[in-house]
């Protein structure tokens, strides 16, 4: 696999240059406050919907999300590898809990993030044990890519259940022309 160079650094709607990691924060900001859109739509008891057996519930899309993010980010900052803060509770879900832990994990990333500058993007991240080729831009793209993937399963289950989901790309006010997915 070729070097990762650095992204193009882009510009924000009033001109002014983004770091890369303004640009990170940027998106992963937007897409939170989808997911968070799509869990204001929804009860406790919605949350045990399941497309078919075998497949994660909409309450386990969301808690995912959270816990996936909080072992990668100290996976790939810290070394600190526990893949038991990637398993399921017994118990049931609540809408109120999912947000909290959503939250919470977002604002360790945020605290993360800060320690970090442009210029460490490019250091090896020892990311899950066996990606040694791989960088901390690497990585943090992924967990772009992640809330991507569980936040359009999440699309899927709403439009399953005879929902709108909000828009893809940012939180839009819902009846914008533009909430379509
Ligand atoms: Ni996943």
């Amino acid at each position: 696999m070729p070097p990762l160079g650095p992204r193009r650094r882009e510009a924000d709607c009033q001109g002014n240059i983004m770091t890369e990691l303004d640009d990170l924060r940027d998106h992963l900001d937007r897409y939170r406050a989808v997911t968070l859109q799509c869990l204001d739509l929804l009860t406790d008891g919605d949350l045990t919907w399941r497309p078919g057996p075998g497949h994660y519930t909409l309450g386990q899309q969301f808690l995912h999300i959270a816990q996936a993010e909080d072992m990668l980010i100290r996976a790939q900052l810290y070394g600190d590898l526990d893949h038991e803060r990637g398993r399921f509770p017994k118990g049931g879900l609540r809408v109120a809990e999912l947000r909290a832990l959503l939250n919470e994990a977002r604002s360790r990333t945020c605290a993360a993030l800060s320690e970090l500058d442009d210029t460490r993007l490019a250091e090896p991240a020892d990311l899950m044990g066996d990606q040694g080729a791989r960088t901390r831009r690497w990585s943090l793209w992924l967990l772009v890519e992640h809330e991507v993937h569980h936040k359009a399963q999440v699309a899927v289950y709403l439009r399953q259940m005879g929902r709108t989901p909000p828009y893809f790309a940012a939180p839009l006010e819902r009846g914008d022309g533009r909430t379509r997915t």
